[in-house]
């Protein structure tokens, strides 16, 4: 049975963050402070970078490593059945893919489905799967991007939430590209997840609807009311 998705003891939603690397994303989304309680980072690789940040700020850690369970009968199921395991002892109300390398099964996703996102380094449909910045420079597009989106079992298919797109120059290198559209992704990821936090995405097919923002708080709405001069940055 799927636990009903918790807030936080804080009364904040909980949410679990899947990493492989670097953990750049990871740590774009923990420095925005955004209206949620990361519970956990788990990654499947053990030298995950992003397992150290984590650490240093406090945060849970895990490792389900994939390649424990390689002589299973069936891998891929049983690798993502223990991931399940160790995401749900969290009860999150959202599952982020920040830079998750493996890609999951029906199972899975139908588990976590409408609360479970990810981010691509493409302008999707253009560009599933890997390689995306060698394949676009091989194609010789002008324009090029990052899609956070919602899973579903068909890879990167799922209802988009948000999309950057950046230039493609001339003399640009794999490198290059794919430092220009981090750059976006480190924008786009912070607000997909507060978005989402704040209850504000309605899957409508295969779109997504972000509903206005509402002050609810009395003393947010006195904030809103209030003239404040200098004006707030950010
Ligand atoms: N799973 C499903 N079912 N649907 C999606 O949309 C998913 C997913 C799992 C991961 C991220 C995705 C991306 O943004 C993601 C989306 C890994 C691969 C891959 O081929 C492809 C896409 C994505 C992530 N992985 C290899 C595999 O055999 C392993 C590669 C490696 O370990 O380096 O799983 O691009
Ligand atoms: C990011 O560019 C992300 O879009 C991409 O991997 C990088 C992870 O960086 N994701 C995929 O390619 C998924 N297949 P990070 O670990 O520094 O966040």
């Amino acid at each position: 049975m799927t636990p009903p998705a918790a807030g936080g003891t804080d009364g904040l939603p909980s949410v679990v963050v899947l990493i492989s690397g670097r953990g750049s994303n990871l740590r774009a989304i923990v420095e925005s402070a955004p209206p949620c309680r990361i519970a956990a980072v788990i990654s499947n690789r053990p030298g995950a970078g992003g397992l150290a940040f984590a650490r240093e700020h406090g945060i849970a850690t895990e490792v389900v490593d994939h390649t424990a369970w390689a002589d299973a009968a069936d891998p891929r199921a049983a690798f993502d059945a223990a991931l399940m395991q160790a995401i749900d002892r969290h009860r999150p109300a959202l599952l982020v893919l920040a830079g998750f390398m493996r890609i999951l099964t029906p199972g899975f996703v139908d588990h976590y489905v409408g609360r479970m996102i990810n981010i691509h380094p493409s302008l999707l449909p253009s560009y599933p799967g890997l390689h995306t910045h060698r394949r676009a420079l091989e194609d010789g597009v002008r324009l090029h991007g990052c899609t956070v989106h919602f899973v579903t079992s068909t890879l990167d298919s799922g209802p988009i939430i948000v999309q950057a797109a950046v230039p493609v120059h001339p003399d640009d290198t794999e490198d290059t590209l794919s430092a220009r559209v981090l750059e976006q992704e480190h924008r786009l990821y912070p607000r997909a997840v507060s978005w989402f936090a704040q209850g504000r995405l309605r899957i409508d097919g295969n779109r997504v609807r972000l509903l206005p923002a509402t002050t609810h708080a009395p003393a947010e709405q006195a904030r809103a009311a209030a003239l404040v001069v200098p004006a707030l940055d950010g």
